[in-house]
């Protein structure tokens, strides 16, 4: 684990004195500093809702340090040191972003594309898991699925099922689609459902970084286990912020 810490700290040093360079003395960088965004970042890193450990057994504390810490701050950096080239892009969320990403100005589209969705990605993953999760959805979004899926059982199959048949990186969701329904649907890498016009209700990371430490090579058992930490308060809130 020290090399892996040392590595990534040797990676992050040498592309910030990269990207700085040209503009600012060496002496002058602080370690941990982009120079861009002094006075403030465009997109912040949010910091989780909860202890490290505090999705366990289910998600161990060593994947959740490295996810947030390591993986959601990388996303964060990069998408903010593409939307600092650009003025005039400061005021767009993430979200704004991501629906209109034809036409940002092509030499970011792919870094927005990949950094702004695993910006927003993240930023919902961590809010839809809690320590007092699990259970079923109620209310509205409990008739709404079972009147779409046929029963809470099969939504949770088809999302397993989303989930395991994604080839390599991506993620599962539950989107409201361009019709106004709920749709199952998997994204590879960290192509967020905004791209599509859609709106994420629920998503499910299933990037190895996201259970290979506990689950190992077993997809399957993590998307079965996960269930055990949904937030389904959080996720009835978004359902109706998605359908007003
Ligand atoms: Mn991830």
């Amino acid at each position: 684990m020290a090399i892996n810490r040392r590595s990534f700290l040797l990676l992050l040093g040498a592309t910030l004195g990269t990207a700085s360079l040209g503009t600012f003395p060496a002496a002058a960088q602080p370690l941990f500093g982009d120079k861009q965004n002094e006075g403030g970042e465009t997109f912040q890193l949010p910091p989780l809702p909860y202890a490290y450990d505090a999705l366990e057994p289910y998600i161990d504390a060593e994947t959740m340090r490295f996810h947030h810490d390591k993986h959601h701050a990388a996303y964060t950096k990069n998408l903010n040191a593409a939307v600092n080239k650009y003025s005039e892009l400061k005021s767009l969320s993430a979200e704004e972003l991501l629906r209109n990403l034809n036409t940002l100005p092509a030499d970011i589209r792919t870094t927005v594309r990949n950094n702004g969705g695993g910006y927003v990605n993240h930023k919902m993953f961590w809010e839809i898991m809690s320590p007092d999760g699990g259970g079923e959805p109620t209310g509205i979004l409990a008739t709404v699925i079972n009147d779409t899926f046929g029963s809470f059982d099969n939504f949770k199959e088809k999302f397993n099922e989303a989930g395991s048949k994604r080839f390599g990186s991506g993620w599962a969701w539950l989107v409201r689609d361009n019709e106004g329904k709920l749709q199952v649907i998997d994204t590879p890498n960290q192509d967020s459902p905004f791209m599509q016009g859609m709106s994420p209700i629920l998503g499910n990371d299933v990037w190895e970084h996201a259970y290979y430490l506990k689950y190992r090579n077993n997809r399957g058992e993590y998307l079965k286990q996960w269930w055990n930490v949904v937030n389904w308060s959080e996720v009835s809130k978004r359902f109706e912020q998605a359908m007003a």
